[in-house]
């Protein structure tokens, strides 16, 4: 299959590369989105979505529509290349590349000159490098004849079509006729500025962004313990230390979730042991969360013979149905299995699940003896301590007031 002129092939059809594959599409690229999963292609191919994204599913119909945007198993000849797929951990955190290699072998073939070839996936530095030998080994010659790039993506879940757009983006060549290129092309569809740099400071960019709000979140839920301690309220000294005009605490929660902002601190630990202990710390400090929360809870559970215990969402943060690697859910799951007491599930933004019964948020509060805030989604937030005077209380998130 060939395609046309001005044409993108972008591999990985999930959070970030379909987002950008029908963002492309409707601007007037010729867009072939490649994935393994032949159910996410069909999906794609008859215009509907597989994932929850606030505008993505008008997106992908309108694309598909205009005919700009085809799915498929297998890669096509274009001129551009968007490597959008997972980089998780393996074992002990060591980073997982095996996703961007199998993507770069699967386009190399269809790669040709005057080509550019992007890594959007969030990658530990080197990883660039690592596309640019993968290609050379299928005689490229990276050096001449095609351009390589790293520009990580930064959009939030749940705002991802506004942030692509809007957000300014980083752009690293492996060489400076590389960086050019692909700012070029960034120019075209985003409105934020386009800065340029190396691969290598364009991969550790994006890795410390999220290592910032790591190391942030690990220091308020640090805080959290310290104020649990000494009987003060965390979100009223949070909210106060915030208002010295160079202090910005965020908040403390019941763990850091997602697959971001747990994962991507550890590409620069793997790499730079020694020098990354407070990153390290971070980690730890928020990846200790949930077990201090489920210990309170079972403080509390002592005083009861069974006590109901209503979960308040599951999701790894608010508003959003996103369950993966959510603290939320593994306090939940660990609650239940340790038969503390009956758990019961309150989460408004997903339909079922296939391991908890879900209650509407009404009854939740009325059945329980310990009401366990685990996210601040919106409708929770009419929570009332007043109301709530007969029940125990555990807010990890600080919306009861
Ligand atoms: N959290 C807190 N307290 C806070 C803020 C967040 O406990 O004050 C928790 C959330 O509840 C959640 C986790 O942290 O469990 C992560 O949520 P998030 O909203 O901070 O971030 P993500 O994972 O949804 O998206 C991040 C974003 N990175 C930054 O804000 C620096 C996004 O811009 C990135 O594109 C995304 O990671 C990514 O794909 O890397």
């Amino acid at each position: 299959m060939d395609c046309s002129t001005k044409s993108i092939c972008v591999i990985g059809l999930g959070y970030i590369g379909l987002p950008t594959a029908s963002l492309l599409g409707t601007k007037g690229y010729q867009v072939t989105g490649v994935d393994v999963s032949k159910d996410i292609v069909d999906t794609i191919n008859q215009g509907k979505i597989h994932i929850v994204e606030p505008d993505l599913d008008l997106l992908v119909k309108s694309a598909v529509n205009a005919g700009n945007l085809k799915a498929s198993l297998e890669p096509c000849k274009a001129d551009i290349f968007i490597i959008a797929v997972p980089t998780p951990f393996k074992e002990n955190h060591v980073p997982d590349l095996s996703y961007v290699e199998h993507a770069t072998r699967t386009i190399a073939p269809y790669v040709q000159k005057g080509n550019l070839v992007i890594l959007e996936s969030t990658s530990p530095v080197g990883t660039t490098d690592l596309v640019t030998d993968i290609l050379q080994e299928y005689g490229h010659n990276t050096a001449q004849d095609i351009f390589v790039a790293h520009c990580p993506e930064r959009v939030l879940p749940g705002r991802i079509l506004i942030e692509l757009v809007q957000n300014d983006r980083i752009v690293g060549g492996i060489n400076n006729a590389s960086t050019k290129v692909a700012s070029r092309f960034y120019k075209e569809f985003v409105s934020g500025q386009v800065f340029e740099t190396t691969a290598k400071t364009a991969e550790l960019s994006k890795l410390t962004e999220n290592s910032f709000r790591d190391v942030n979140i690990a220091f308020a839920n640090e805080l959290s313990l310290i104020c649990d301690r000494e009987n003060i309220d965390v979100w009223e000294l949070i909210s106060l230390a915030n208002r010295h005009p160079r202090v910005n605490i965020l908040q403390p929660g019941p763990g850091v979730g997602g697959h971001c902002i747990a994962v991507d601190p550890w590409f620069i630990i793997h790499r730079n042991v020694e020098q990354s202990k407070l990153i390290r710390a971070a980690r730890e400090v928020n990846d200790a969360k949930p077990q201090w929360v489920i210990s309170k809870v079972k403080e509390k559970a002592e005083r009861f013979k069974h006590p109901v215990i209503a979960c308040l969402g599951l999701a790894f943060k608010a508003n959003v149905d996103d369950l993966r690697e959510s603290p939320a859910l593994a306090i939940t799951k660990q609650l239940a299995e340790e038969n503390i007491g009956e758990i019961i599930v309150c989460e408004p933004n997903i339909k079922a699940h296939k391991e908890f019964n879900l209650y509407s948020f009404d009854e939740a509060i009325e059945r329980a003896d310990i009401l366990l805030v685990l996210v601040d989604h919106e409708p929770f937030k009419s929570l009332s301590a007043a109301k709530l005077s007969e029940k125990i209380v555990i807010d990890t998130r600080g919306i009861v007031k």
